[in-house]
């Protein structure tokens, strides 16, 4: 071996051993999230993923409009219309607090836990549980909790030591700051959710796909579908009431919107087993919600603001809580098959699933 060689061996062992390790990585934007942080709340046994704070574009591009109405008809739907995306816009920017979100939805057994611990009298007595046998194949405690009003949501949130999201706080939940169309990716993939499927018997579901299950399944199903920060089921399943009255954008938490005591629709996000692929866009948000009825295919998360002590903030003393009400409130509840197949235009925004 030559002096002249010697350097050339040892810079090609450099570049062997370098090439080595780049090989240990994962190529660059193919890499996914890091694994979630978890926290398990003691007072229900839930896991809770951490969001850390960022500031998120919130909403839909105009630009985006055209690629969604195409993509619309390509996937059987003719009468696509831009309009659908209307209340999306303008898309913004939002900062939000880090916080920590359930990793799954509520399900019946922790509901039961709650309802039971305070005594809580459900605003529509005890049709969650009736319901929710129905429309959980048996009635599975691991299923999410149906049949659910707001007012119920947020008593379990207070007894839990948490909060219901915030509008803004559930989008970026479910698809960070990448403005992506679902928590997996920007892609409408079927693997990632439980959506109306071939089990499905409504018209706009896809008979070509059959992802388990005609009603509810167990929360967590569909790992391939979580989201940036490691919470399943943002899409699908059920959809989840969020703190916020319904109103348009921008968003902005000081205008009124975050006020729990005011009368008006709440936001409720994701879309269930009961919808097809546009209304599973995280950010969707046509439909109105009442307050006071109880869906068939709405419940909840929760979320703990960063640094709370777990501290239920129900009225213990008082065996029922804040919320609890021996009389069912004004409101519907809401059967299956009151859906229309996809929102119809009107001068107002129409009251999702309208009481028959
Ligand atoms: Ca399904
Ligand atoms: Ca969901």
């Amino acid at each position: 071996m030559t002096a002249l060689k010697r350097p050339l061996w040892a810079a090609a062992l450099v570049l062997l051993a370098v090439g080595s390790a780049l090989a240990q990585r994962a190529p660059e934007g193919v890499q996914g999230p890091s694994p979630p942080i978890i926290r398990t709340n003691p007072t229900d046994g839930a896991e809770m993923v951490w969001v850390p704070a960022g500031e998120f574009l919130m909403g839909t591009d105009k630009a985006e409009i055209p690629r969604l109405v195409e993509f619309a008809k390509k996937m059987g739907d003719a009468d696509a219309k831009a309009w659908f995306y209307e209340e999306e816009m303008p898309q913004h920017k939002v900062k939000v607090d880090g916080f920590w979100l359930y990793k799954h939805e509520v399900t019946n057994e922790q509901f039961e836990k709650f309802v039971k611990a305070m005594g809580y009298k459900p605003e529509k007595g005890d049709l969650w549980r009736r319901y929710s046998e129905k429309y959980t194949e048996g009635g599975k405690a691991n299923h999410p909790v149906v049949y659910v009003t707001w007012k119920d949501a947020v008593a379990y949130c207070q007894w839990a030591g948490g909060r219901l999201p915030t509008e803004a706080e559930w989008e970026y939940a479910a698809r960070r700051t990448d403005a992506r169309q679902f928590p997996w990716e920007n892609d409408w993939d079927p693997r990632g959710c439980n959506f109306a499927d071939k089990r499905s018997k409504r018209a706009w579901s896809d008979k070509t796909v059959d992802d388990g299950y005609e009603y509810t399944a167990p929360v967590g199903s569909y790992p391939q579908g979580a989201s940036p920060f490691g919470a399943l089921d943002m899409t699908g399943n059920v959809c989840e009431w969020c703190s916020s009255l319904y109103k348009h954008y921008p968003y902005s938490g000081d205008d009124g919107r975050e006020d729990s005591s005011a009368d008006g629709a709440r936001v409720v996000r994701g879309g269930s087993w009961d919808d097809c692929w546009y209304t599973l866009r995280v950010a969707f948000r046509y439909y109105q919600f009442v307050p006071s009825y109880a869906f068939y295919d709405v419940g909840f998360r929760v979320v703990v603001s960063a640094g709370r002590p777990f501290r239920s903030r129900l009225d213990t003393k008082n065996g029922t809580g804040t919320f609890s009400s021996s009389r069912p409130s004004p409101g519907a509840i809401v059967p299956i098959g009151a859906r229309s197949v996809r929102p119809s235009r009107n001068d107002s925004l129409p009251i999702r699933a309208q009481a028959p």
